[in-house]
């Protein structure tokens, strides 16, 4: 059965990606080296010390060169936005230099025109696991009070060059995972083991502050800017009614949902500040940090959504998951991907209403989408894939979505993750694919780097033209 269009006339339909995942060219451009040169297994093995031949991302899918053919293919399948971030160490190689390199700019407005010609509307992420690396190696990344100045003269530059062009932006992606990968997501250095509660928690409070800092510099060079967080949801249900785990599932809830809180209320819970103190966390917060918290807070909520985990009290009940990368509790209720992600739609309407009922912001999904491999096959000369497994994941969510939208929720748009096959951020893995786009490269490097339609393309193509109504319950 179809169901009919709840969806906004205005609804953004589009596509998610990261530079480092997509753009290869890891040393063109002017371009210095960013975290993901030492990172070749993504968050499997500890980092290298410097760039490896065996790194898929130093020629990721050749978005690089071949940006306009794809951003083409985007268009024919009717996107109104597109989901890509800017690499930082484009625009500065190393990070803590007082002149932007021109050539990294220069290649970003390229890719604007292209999105221009089409009418898709550019959603930019300003950090997206790709701190430069001279900022982790040097500073210990986010845990030095310093990164803060370095992002706001970077988001300046943004917003002085694009602010007139690109009017969606996202300070940092999933800002929260910072809590469980601190080198991929807050470009520190010091091993997870060895890294103190309180540098951990200064990283966090530094890139708070630096967000409100690029939403302040948003509304002085680019009124018509709009800045939105961006956050890892991951709903933590209650593994059974016993009020220890409905308790216990509230509190790995809030060490994300704080994260909101903050960027939206523009000031620390006190469920927060408690947490803090517990952990015998003692921060270094000024006056003026406050202040920007406080002043600048974001205009929309964006966050990714993949999965749901189940939370207890008990610890020997725990038995975690695999893939279950936030460290959450399985759920006897729901299958999984290949890599152990659950899958849950209901999940995502459940975020949907619990963020608006918290936040009263529009919601924005950033990311969404079923990692799996595909098989390239041959129908009347043309290659493509069979991949209903990804159709349906993204039709039940989209379903979700559209009951959310019914329950009053205000959701500006969908990205889902991966609208073309990349690089994966915690396996490095190229077989780990999220497209509406086969991309004819292999996990030992080989391959053409040839672009094939797969049959989500044409479907989704479909929900955008329909605007929802070709779903299916
Ligand atoms: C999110 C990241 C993305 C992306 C996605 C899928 O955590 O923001 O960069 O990669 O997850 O994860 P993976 O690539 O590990 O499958």
């Amino acid at each position: 059965m179809t169901v009919s269009s709840t969806f906004p006339a205005d609804f953004l339909w589009g596509g998610a990606t990261a530079a480092n995942q997509i753009e290869g060219a890891y040393n063109e451009g002017g371009k210095g080296l960013s975290i993901q040169d030492v990172m070749p297994k993504g968050i499997t093995t500890p980092r290298t010390e410097g760039p490896t031949d065996d790194n898929l991302k130093q020629v990721a899918i050749d978005f690089y060169h071949r940006y306009a053919e794809d951003i083409a293919l985007f268009a024919e399948m009717g996107f109104k936005t597109f989901r890509f971030s800017i690499a930082w160490s484009r625009i500065f190689p190393l990070g803590d230099e007082t002149e932007p390199n021109e050539e990294g700019l220069a290649f970003y407005d390229r890719m604007i025109d292209e999105c221009e010609k089409y009418g898709i509307e550019p959603l930019v992420t300003m950090s997206h696991y790709e701190t430069p690396l001279h900022l982790t190696d040097t500073y210990d990344g986010w845990v030095n009070r310093d990164l803060i100045g370095f992002y706001e003269r970077y988001s300046r530059v943004l917003f002085a060059r694009y602010g007139a062009r690109v009017k969606y932006w996202l300070t940092f992606n999933e800002i929260n995972s910072v809590l469980h990968a601190p080198l991929m997501s807050g470009g520190i250095n010091t091993p997870k083991d060895q890294l103190s509660k309180t540098d951990l928690y200064q990283a966090i409070h530094n890139e708070l502050v630096a967000s409100a800092l690029a939403t302040k510099a948003a509304r002085e060079l680019a009124p018509n800017a709009q800045v939105g967080c961006m956050v890892l949801a991951m709903p933590a249900y209650p593994l059974t009614p016993d009020p220890d785990d409905v308790m216990a599932s509230l509190t790995t809830e809030r060490t994300n949902l704080a994260f909101g809180d903050i960027h939206v209320r523009g000031e620390y819970p006190g469920y927060y500040l408690r947490s803090l103190r517990d952990q015998g966390v003692e921060l270094t917060i000024t006056d003026e940090d406050r202040a920007l918290l406080k002043e600048y807070t974001v205009d929309f909520v964006s966050f990714s959504y993949y999965m749901s985990v189940a939370e207890t009290a008990d610890d020997s009940k725990r038995v975690i998951g695999e893939g279950n990368i936030m460290g959450g509790v399985s759920n006897p209720t729901l299958k999984a991907s290949e890599w152990g992600w659950q899958i849950d739609p209901v999940g995502l309407r459940i975020v949907l209403n619990q963020f608006w009922d918290r936040w009263q912001k529009p919601l924005f999904i950033v990311e969404n989408g079923l990692g799996a491999r595909d098989q390239l096959i041959e129908i009347d000369g043309r290659k493509t894939v069979n991949d209903d497994y990804r159709i349906n994941y993204l039709n039940d969510h989209l379903v979700q979505v559209g009951e959310a939208i019914t329950d009053g929720v205000d959701v500006m748009g969908y990205t889902p993750w991966g609208c073309i096959d990349l690089v994966s951020a915690s396996t490095a893995q190229l077989s780990k694919r999220y497209g509406f786009i086969y991309v004819d490269r292999n996990d030992d490097g080989s391959g053409t780097l040839d672009r094939y339609k797969k049959k989500s393309f044409d479907w989704y193509a479909e929900v955008i033209k329909s605007n929802g109504a070709s779903l299916t319950r």
